[in-house]
């Protein structure tokens, strides 16, 4: 399969057809446990939360894809977040990309740091040298988020990963925004990718998922494969099943999300009601460059702030119609939400503030509807502002 293009490894990795019967498609293996001819002595499942083979198909799909070695799914992104962290000692140091999605902020902040004595430095990686100057004695891990949500810089992930080689720490790179498709930071020398798959690796909108995939089969990676049975977060079967399914159209949904990202950005910042539009493949947008080199394209997430207050923006939530008012994203259908009053509302607001995640800061998740349809959406409901 290596020599395959992402599309086609996309559609096939991980899934010869079924050997009992022909079926094209990996069936859903619902089943909790399995027959074994003598204790010990099996096809190679037991118990489905140590495997099974809808899962594995999954996980072996996803290593090929990011070009790793191992693939992992968990039964959300955050699950498997929880699992790294836990493969780290008691008091370990971990730098952080300073712009992460609010759950994994509550998650470091509010749950590792008590129970696992964390420490958490924040960090604007768009500084590399920042980074640098945040290691310290303890440090074990470095946490990037590209592009980060909901401010959409760019972090360049072979400067990242240099330094963890440099500095001997682990490196891993939640790459939920950018998708697979866009991005291979295991090609960069990352040691961990990181998913939540609820978002564009599925595409539908209707599962919760996460994955993890690994660069090399060592110490960490074991820890990994032990602690998700151990733990036992695991994916179900039917939703592995649904995951392989988005995969399958990951390349031509990406393609059109971005299509229609970079036009409606473009709008966006020529109009009149917009002071400002955050999207990397705006050319000027500072991470223009970065991405340009480390992305097969810019995404499908855009961010901007109206003119006026929190109440020219809720007045603008409330006329539009195409997009829908939600948390995620990811999704083909298009989605709008207020990062400060919503995903990212467990962040305190005086750090929200620092960074820009004011309540006037709005996020949209662009889907691949006519983009048309999209544009006048956007339009209809600008033009009700004042
Ligand atoms: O929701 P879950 O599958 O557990 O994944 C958490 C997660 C992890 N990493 C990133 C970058 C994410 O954006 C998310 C989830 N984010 C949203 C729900 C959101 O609307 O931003």
């Amino acid at each position: 399969m290596s020599s395959y293009g992402f599309a086609t490894k996309a559609i096939h990795a991980g899934q010869e057809p079924d050997s009992a019967t022909g079926a094209i498609i990996i069936p859903i293996y619902a089943t909790s446990t399995f027959v074994q001819e003598r204790p010990g002595v099996h096809k190679g499942y037991e118990y489905s939360r140590s495997g099974n083979p809808t899962r594995s198909a999954l996980e072996s799909c996803i290593a090929q894809l990011e070009e790793g070695v191992a693939g992992f799914a968990f039964a959300s992104g955050l699950a498997a977040e929880s699992v790294i962290i836990d493969t780290l000692p008691k008091g370990s140091h971990i730098i952080a990309t300073d712009d992460l999605y609010g759950g994994t902020f509550r998650l470091f902040d509010k749950v590792k740091r008590e129970l696992q004595d964390l420490e958490i430095t924040y960090v604007d990686m768009t500084d590399e040298s920042a980074v640098v100057r945040a290691i310290r004695s303890n440090t074990r891990l470095i946490w990037v988020e590209t592009p980060t949500n909901p401010l959409l810089k760019i972090i360049d992930l072979e400067k990242i990963a240099a330094i963890a080689t440099e500095h001997r720490l682990i490196s891993v790179c939640d790459n939920t925004f950018a998708s697979t498709y866009l991005q291979r930071p295991l090609t960069l020398g990352f040691d961990l990718v990181v998913h939540s798959a609820t978002k564009y690796l599925n595409g539908h909108s209707d599962i919760v998922a996460g994955l993890i995939v690994a660069r090399q089969d060592d110490a960490v990676t074991q820890r990994i494969r032990f602690l998700q049975n151990a733990i036992g977060s695991v994916l179900s079967p039917f939703d592995s099943f649904l995951l392989l399914r988005g995969l399958k159209t990951l390349t031509v949904r990406m393609e059109a999300h971005c299509a229609n990202a970079l036009a409606i950005a473009l709008h966006l910042e020529a109009h009149s009601k917009v002071r400002q539009v955050l999207y990397p493949g705006l050319p000027a947008s500072p991470y223009h460059g970065v991405a340009t080199r480390q992305m097969k394209g810019y995404g499908g997430m855009v961010s901007f702030y109206l003119h006026g207050g929190a109440e020219e923006t809720q007045r603008f939530l409330r006329e539009i119609r195409l997009f829908a008012l939600a948390e995620s994203l990811g999704g083909v259908e298009s989605l709008i939400e207020v990062p400060a009053l919503m995903t990212h509302a467990s962040i305190p607001a005086e750090i929200r503030e620092q960074l820009g995640i004011s309540d006037t800061l709005i996020r949209l998740s662009v889907g691949i509807e006519e983009l048309d349809d999209l544009l006048h959406d956007l339009d209809q409901a600008l033009a009700k502002l004042n």
